[in-house]
């Protein structure tokens, strides 16, 4: 058989390559579609892979590094071992979307249809997806709150709507540390932004990465420029569970007038502790979300009909327990309050300023007056980015910085925060601990 010398053939390869460097250099002005232009930084991939290269102290993304309850694993063996395993009904496998619509049929106060009024859908990101894919058309304008969930603006975007920011603003505290509850929108200000072209406006709560949770009447001004306006309300919902102290979770779309214009989202995975399994939905009229089917079936189709099998059995236990100390949800809340209280003491005893959060995985620091002695920026990089990034190599703790949750225009209203995942193991929470203490932090006179 004929070889060519190798020095030919790496001259030959380094030609080939060449030339198809070339080529795709000169199709990439071409090959991408206009709707993603601007939209592929993503803060969750930069820091992933930062994180392949340093090991750290996790207390980056949200999700539990404990393992979720025995339960639900035990449901999911069971749909492995026995079924079912193959493909079931596309908008929801029938057991899911029965025990969905009993269970918040329940909290929301309404009749809800299983079939045409929940979706399942491959995680609470899914459902974001499919509703802004759904719903927003080109030029339509979509009120987000800052800071929030960074995926909304990309998918407003993608869909080919226009965000419009409305911040929520922090109170003067004298003294005393700042909560959640401190950070309020201006009435004035959001009715302001509801102009002709709002088509939906996004609420998340408890909020990521604030750890807010709106109040009644807080809900009740959003509902009201809703209902006034005829516009739509998504509402990102997945940390329902986890309202603490006497903060309770008041979902938007059981308010006068608001069923029938809201989206309800939620994530299996933050309610049983396993984000991996990514089984989420879509609960809302059924004029509504026959409009989300419609992109779900052109796009998924299908979310693991085992981890369904799973979530909705995780349901139907909680279903018969709500509220009681055998529940889940009611023991993961607890849990979470403690470990949010042991962080934030912790935070506080080396001289951190963190702002209590009120619901969710997460609470936000201050660092503005942390002495440290950053490498100097690179063009588009925020402090905050600069701070984690320094932490992470550095210090070996991984958090998230907070404009990584606000629009371009209002980075620099965040930048002086990180956010700290406390959905951790003890252990973890300790070594978090011992970074700290150790870390002596001085402050900037
Ligand atoms: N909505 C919110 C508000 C979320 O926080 C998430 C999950 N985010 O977690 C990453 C992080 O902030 O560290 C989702 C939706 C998506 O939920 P799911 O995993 O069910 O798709």
């Amino acid at each position: 058989m004929f070889r060519a010398p190798a020095r030919t053939i790496i001259k030959n390869n380094r030609l080939i390559s060449a030339i198809l460097h070339r080529k795709k250099v000169k199709m990439s002005r071409q090959i991408h579609a206009r709707r993603i232009e601007g939209l592929d930084k993503n803060i969750w991939v930069e820091f992933t892979n930062l994180l392949a290269d340093h090991p750290v102290v996790n207390l980056g993304q949200g999700f539990p590094d404990f393992s979720p309850p025995n339960f639900i694993k035990e449901a999911f063996t069971r749909a492995i071992n026995n079924g079912p395993n193959q493909y079931t009904r596309g908008f929801g496998h029938p057991p899911l979307v029965k025990i969905l619509a009993k269970f918040f049929g329940k909290l929301l106060g309404q009749d809800i249809d299983p079939f045409s009024e929940v979706l399942v859908t491959v995680g609470a990101y899914e459902a974001l997806f499919c509703s802004f894919q759904a719903l927003i058309d080109d030029e339509d304008e979509v009120i987000i709150i800052e800071p929030y969930f960074d995926c909304y603006e990309p998918m407003v975007r993608m869909a080919g709507g226009r965000p419009v920011y409305i911040q929520l603003h922090p109170k003067p505290v004298d003294g005393r540390l700042m909560t959640s509850a401190d950070w309020v929108l201006d009435p004035v200000e959001l009715a302001n932004k509801f102009s002709k072209r709002t088509k939906a406006i996004v609420i998340n709560t408890p909020n990521n990465p604030l750890g807010k949770v709106f109040k009644r009447e807080e809900l009740q001004v959003i509902a009201d420029l809703c209902v006034k306006h005829n516009v739509l309300c998504i509402s990102d919902e997945v940390y329902e569970w986890l309202a603490y102290d006497a903060n309770e979770h008041v979902r938007i779309a059981s308010l006068p007038g608001m069923w029938e214009r809201t989206i309800t989202i939620g994530s299996g995975g933050k309610a049983f502790s396993a984000t991996g399994w990514k089984v989420g939905w879509a609960i809302g009229h059924k004029d509504v979300i026959n409009h989300l089917q419609t992109v779900h079936q052109n796009s998924n189709y299908h979310c693991a009909t085992g981890a369904q099998q799973a979530v909705a059995e995780g349901f139907v236990k909680e279903y018969g327990c709500l509220g009681a100390p055998e529940s889940y949800f009611f023991n993961l809340r607890q849990e979470l309050q403690l470990k949010r209280d042991r962080l934030a003491a912790c935070l506080v005893s080396v001289g951190l300023k963190p702002v209590i959060p009120e619901g969710g995985y997460f609470l936000i620091v201050d660092i503005s007056a942390v002495k440290v002695d950053l490498p100097d920026s690179k063009i588009g990089q925020s402090y905050d980015y600069r701070f984690a990034k320094w932490l992470i190599i550095n210090k070996g703790l991984a958090t998230i910085p907070v404009s990584g949750f606000c629009s371009s225009e209002h980075k620099k209203d965040f930048e002086n925060f990180l956010r700290f995942c406390f959905v951790k193991e003890d252990s973890t929470l300790t070594k978090a601990e011992q970074i700290l203490q150790e870390w002596k932090i001085t402050m900037l006179t």
